[in-house]
């Protein structure tokens, strides 16, 4: 029996250690892994060898230029693989968590991604309270795209041009309703993975690539409430905050808690107005929290 030769794949659908790769959009193969491996992401290039007709064996990913994960406890959980942005969708109802955005947002900054809001339900009443709430965001200098998915997602789609899109949100925000727009035949391929599966259950907490045309791809992840930074470096944190460029490494202590300590660049930031008292405070709740994540050895 000659053994195939490996042939090259992108992972476009990842549940546990099931990868869907896709070949060529005519070639789409469950594949496994060596040694039980679990570390790979949808958007993964990988090395795959065929067997049979649908199946086969991943064996390597192909260095990546980026990796969009957030931790949960002490574990990394890897959400997308080389993309070059993120989407975090948000909506007029129900409440959205600030929070959760600007840990997103950090962690896809230190991976070189840009990070776009897109406010959903625009059709609602609520909507002028939610621009409200992200209008620190704004100042902070992040794309706003407002639109009602159910009506019109053109906004959008000027954005996700070119580019390989992580689409994050809580569940709720319409993020599905989102997906089905862009992508027309985003049913269908949920479908048959769900048939692959043989259960329903798994299809919504999975990432899934779905590619809107041949520069351009979207990675759904599943809804997701929390956002753990414990794989990031703490001193990546306030880094995270783009109106922050400026005053990096102008505290006078290297150890500077930024609440009280005499000579605090950011402290001077937040006086001069370059970043928005919700932000700051949001930065030092975040580093807080962080920091004593890791001092406690979680
Ligand atoms: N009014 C309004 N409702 C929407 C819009 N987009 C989605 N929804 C509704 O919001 C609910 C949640 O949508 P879904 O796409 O399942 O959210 P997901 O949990 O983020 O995937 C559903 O009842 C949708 O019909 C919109 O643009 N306007
Ligand atoms: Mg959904
Ligand atoms: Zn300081």
């Amino acid at each position: 029996m000659t053994r195939l030769a490996a042939i090259h794949g992108e992972v476009i659908a990842a549940h546990g250690r099931h990868y869907l790769v896709e070949v060529s959009p005519a070639e789409l193969r469950w594949c496994v892994t060596r040694g039980r491996r679990s570390d790979y992401a949808c958007g993964d290039q990988v090395l795959l060898t065929p067997e049979g007709a649908a199946d086969g064996v991943i064996e390597s990913a192909l260095p990546r230029t980026s990796l969009f994960s957030r931790s949960v406890e002490h574990r990394t959980k890897l959400l997308a693989a080389n993309p070059t942005q993120l989407a975090i969708t948000v909506a007029s109802e129900p409440s959205f968590s600030d929070e959760l955005i600007t840990r997103a947002a950090i962690n896809a900054h230190h991976q070189g991604m840009r990070t776009l809001i897109v406010l959903n339900k625009c059709d609602l009443p609520e909507t002028d309270a939610a621009r409200e709430r992200l209008h620190p965001l704004l100042r902070a200098g992040y794309p706003l795209i407002s639109l009602s998915a159910l009506a019109d997602v053109s906004a959008l789609r000027p954005f996700l041009a070119g580019e390989r899109t992580v689409l994050m949100g809580q569940s709720g925000m319409g993020k599905s309703t989102l997906v089905n727009a862009l992508v027309p035949d985003a049913n269908t391929l949920t479908a048959a993975i769900s048939t692959f599966l043989d259960s329903g259950r798994h299809t919504t907490t999975a990432s899934r690539l779905y590619r809107l045309d041949a520069q351009s791809s979207l990675i759904d992840t599943p809804g997701l409430k929390e956002f753990g930074l414990a794989h990031l470096p703490l001193n990546r944190i306030a880094r995270g905050f783009p109106e922050l460029a400026d005053w990096h490494g102008t505290c006078r202590f290297a150890n500077c808690g930024h609440r009280s300590e005499p000579d605090c660049g950011y402290r001077q930031a937040l006086d001069t107005g370059a970043i928005h008292p919700r932000r700051f405070e949001l930065m030092l709740r975040v580093l807080e929290a962080e920091g004593s994540r890791r001092s406690h050895g979680h």
